[in-house]
């Protein structure tokens, strides 16, 4: 009998702690979702949580390039049907930190990576994709954040575009 009122007991308070209005989330102040970030400042949505955005790393997916027909100085990016060779190069703060191999003959090419970048506060990032040549690089399009903030990186998805055509990625924290 007296086992019995203990189970009984231990249910109702199962109950009582499932119902509590999400208090704990409040008092943590960092209820969010990944989805639509509301976090603020220098912070970033992870796992529902308010986190800082920096010395964080993150993944690089689906670089989507697009440049025009002729290259920066107006003449054809090469011989033949004149569509460049595209690879990436990823650099944080100017230092290569990855790189794509190159993908023959379009003016369009999505490098779907991952690509993995740590960002310290205040740090410039720039994904720059060049025409490559037998003797080297043509300049094609470059995307940079000078610096990078955090409403960058709370947005996840980037883009650049002008004269020298486009460039879109998505930045995600790991
Ligand atoms: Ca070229
Ligand atoms: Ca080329």
């Amino acid at each position: 009998m007296r086992s019995a009122v203990f189970v009984v007991l231990l249910l109702v308070g199962c109950a009582a702690d499932g119902v509590d209005p999400d208090g704990d989330a409040d008092a943590e102040g960092g209820s969010c979702t990944e989805a639509v970030d509301t976090c603020t400042a220098d912070t970033i949505c992870v796992s529902n949580a308010c986190v800082s955005a920096f010395d964080r790393t993150y993944t690089i997916r689906d670089v989507v390039v697009h440049v025009p027909v002729n290259d920066l100085s107006g003449d054809p990016w090469d011989l033949g049907n004149g569509a460049p060779d595209l690879k990436l190069d990823i650099l944080v703060n100017g230092i290569v930190v990855a790189a794509s191999p190159s993908v023959s003959d379009q003016f369009t090419t999505t490098f779907a990576g991952p690509y993995e970048v740590t960002l310290a506060p205040g740090s410039t990032l720039l994904i720059a994709a060049v025409d490559e040549d037998p003797t080297g690089y043509d300049e094609a399009m470059g995307c940079k954040a000078a610096p990078l903030t955090a409403d960058h990186l709370r947005a996840r998805s980037l883009v650049c575009s002008g004269s020298a055509g486009s460039l879109s990625y998505q930045i995600d924290p790991r």
